[in-house]
């Protein structure tokens, strides 16, 4: 049964871990608050950083990364292995506070914190492997290559649902590769922020080779991302949140041509066959629908299943949809905590009634807890049966509510499949070999993570991270996505005594 937690308690929590964590909070004029969805109570105040500040912070950032591109990276590497050690000694603590500020469950909090540490292991790696090749020249006595050159200032613009992890991914990767980074994490989760800094700067102070500055974090609302999104001294920003952020910074990063790292809306969708293994597939859309309360950007929002299998799947979806507990995301038997704020609770009821006015069938949805908890968001994980995919089903709601449609061949589930703005995460459930490499071929899933058998959410470090169309066409964590923190030059070195000059070209003078 669901528990509550009760109000009151959350505020000294976060003051020790704040404490444990090793962060001073300033008493700054005009100090925002920062909420605990837990509760909807008041757990800090945090003051935003002025403008004067945001400029000081620029320029400090770009005398940091002048010094630090040329450590040698694997001494870069070193740095980011020391953060990574920290990450483990801190874990327990830094893992609690993403739980108290973003409301995730126990386990996905440590979840995002081990995400880090594993980026941290990755970067320690990488740093002893970014290679450039080797080309064939057309000319005798030539050589070409290519050489990576550490890019500038990496502006990194978070969002609340993941809090620590997707600057890990971004910073891991633009430190080995010899940038600095100034982040401006989402106002909704301030002190996440802080924390992995104040951690941060504890590792750099003892590491004679890094400069000061090489991190900072700018707090504040749009005004703070704007300063990075225009400045000229910030060489990439990599940015993570709704479409319609993306619409605002991606024009103005290409009027200065900017390097942008889009990581936008998703409207992740899986395909379930009529050979899928249902057992494992009710609990991977159990996880990936209403896991993280439906708040990743990878969590599913439309399952498309075949007409053959879908009543009995869609008996033991509403099971599970009806007693999944819902709660105190710091209880053990929780599994889905609360929403961010009322803004998602009433985005999410907005696309209920227009699902409803489409005349969708819907399970749960309902606010929980309100009466113990008025400024909490505590909701039951909505099942909306469709009979086509309305214009509602095909733009992103921020909250655990999955779309459910039917269809009869597979040609035209794929093309539901696409058939939306956005191209994050798919997956198909199959044991049937011909369909699974059908949904990963290039008529298949035209999404930047095709999946198979594992539902659309919890990607592993280890490969790129993003998507196409509306997603904003980014990668971020594994893979050559390190690619995007560095400029590449091409080299042509000419060891020879005469000037062949390339496509045959002749140019004699006396
Ligand atoms: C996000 O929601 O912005 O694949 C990132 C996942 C996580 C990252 C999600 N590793 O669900």
């Amino acid at each position: 049964m669901a528990s509550f937690p009760p109000l009151g308690d959350l505020g000294a929590e976060t003051a020790g871990l704040l404490a444990r964590l090793g962060v001073t909070l300033g008493k700054a004029q005009g100090a925002r608050p920062v909420h605990s969805p837990l509760t909807g109570e008041v757990i800090a105040k945090v003051p935003d950083t002025p403008a004067d500040a945001v400029d000081r912070a620029l320029a400090e950032a770009q005398d940091a990364f002048r010094i630090w591109r040329q450590v040698p990276a694997p001494r870069r590497g070193e740095l980011v292995r020391r953060f990574g050690e920290k990450l483990r000694r801190a874990k327990a603590d830094l893992a609690r506070l993403v739980t108290i500020e973003a409301g995730k469950i126990s386990s996905e909090g440590a979840g995002e914190v081990q995400e880090m540490i594993d980026i941290c292991d990755f970067a320690t790696g990488l740093s002893r492997q970014l290679t450039g090749l080797t080309i064939a020249t057309e000319r005798a006595d030539h050589r070409m290559m290519e050489t990576w050159h550490p890019m500038g200032v990496v502006g990194v613009i978070s969002a609340f649902n993941f809090p620590v992890a997707v600057w890990s991914w971004n910073a891991a990767l633009a430190l080995v590769c010899g940038d600095a980074v100034v982040w401006k994490p989402s106002e909704k989760t301030p002190l996440c922020a802080l924390a992995v800094q104040a951690l941060f700067e504890r590792v750099a102070d003892g590491f004679a080779d890094a400069p000061p500055h090489l991190s900072t974090v700018l707090l504040g609302g749009a005004d703070a991302g704007a300063a990075l999104v225009d400045d000229a001294r910030v060489a990439v920003v990599s940015a993570t949140g709704s479409t319609t952020m993306g619409r605002e910074v991606a024009p103005r990063l290409a009027s200065r041509f900017a390097r942008a790292i889009l990581e936008l809306g998703g409207n992740n969708a899986a395909i379930v066959c009529p050979s899928a293994d249902l057992d494992l597939t009710v609990r991977a859309v159990a996880f990936a629908a209403m896991g993280t309360a439906g708040q990743r950007c990878t969590s599913l929002r439309r399952l498309i299943v075949h007409e053959r299998i879908y009543d009995a799947l869609l008996g033991r979806l509403r099971r599970a949809y009806l007693s999944v507990s819902v709660g105190d995301p710091r209880a053990p038997d929780t599994l889905v905590g609360p929403l961010i704020d009322a803004g998602a609770f009433s985005a999410m009821q907005v696309a209920l009634d227009a699902a409803r006015g489409a005349g969708a069938v819907v399970t749960g949805g309902e606010r929980l807890g309100a009466d113990i908890l008025p400024g909490a968001y505590y909701v039951r994980p909505a099942l909306v049966e469709m009979a086509a995919q309305e214009d509602c089903v095909r733009s992103e709601t921020f909250a655990p509510l999955l779309y459910v449609l039917r269809y009869s061949d597979l040609d035209e589930a794929i093309r539901l499949q696409n058939d939306v703005p956005q191209g994050l995460a798919s997956s198909i459930f199959t044991t049937d070999l011909r369909e699974a490499e059908r949904f990963l071929s290039a008529t298949g899933s035209d999404c930047g993570i095709a999946n198979v058998n594992i539902g659309p959410s919890g990607a592993e470090i280890g490969g790129a991270f993003g998507g196409e169309k509306e997603t904003g066409g980014g990668r971020e964590a594994g893979s050559d996505a390190w690619k995007a923190y560095m400029r590449r030059a091409t080299n042509t070195i000419n060891y020879g005594t005469r000037l062949p000059l390339a496509q045959g070209v002749t140019f004699e003078i006396e």
